[in-house]
């Protein structure tokens, strides 16, 4: 079967925050299912793959290093729609700009770093749903 899947993470400044609970909740409450969720430790070799689009710029050293800082959530969402309907639900890369009603514009905000830490990771096209899924669930 083909359902669409995504892959989602909840960064570590979402898990530290205690909100990787209302970010499962405002997934399925959209009607997306959950087909795996695991709390993992991110190594700098699954980082590399999963950002390699941004290596070379410049806020690619304090991604890697905010991503290194704790658990992240993984999460694989389905459904249909579910690439562009979670990019949605998660809102504008920078979180001061993220409009209200979004993850991102509701939870969160600019804490003066060198790095948008803004709670959360959603696939941006098909093929990066299928490389970041293997990445995340290798076997799934
Ligand atoms: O897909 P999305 O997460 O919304 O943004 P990307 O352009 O793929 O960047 C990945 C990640 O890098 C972003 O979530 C925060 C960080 N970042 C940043 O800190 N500053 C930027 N100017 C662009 C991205
Ligand atoms: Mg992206």
């Amino acid at each position: 079967h083909d359902v669409e899947r995504t892959l989602v993470l909840v960064k570590p400044d979402g898990v530290r925050r205690g909100l990787s609970g209302e970010v499962l909740r405002r997934i399925e409450a959209k009607g997306y299912t959950l087909a795996a969720v695991e709390l993992k430790q991110a190594t700098t070799e699954l980082l590399a793959a999963h950002y390699a689009e941004h290596e070379g710029k410049p806020f690619y050293a304090p991604l890697v290093e905010f991503m290194l800082s704790g658990p992240t959530l993984a999460v694989v969402a389905e459904g249909q729609g579910v690439i562009p309907g979670f990019r949605s639900l998660a809102g504008a890369t920078n979180p001061t700009e993220a409009a209200p009603g979004t993850i991102r514009g509701d939870l969160g905000r600019d804490w003066g770093l060198k790095v948008q830490q803004n709670l959360v990771h959603g696939s941006d096209s098909p093929e990066s749903a299928a490389r970041e899924i293997g990445l995340w669930f290798p076997g799934l």
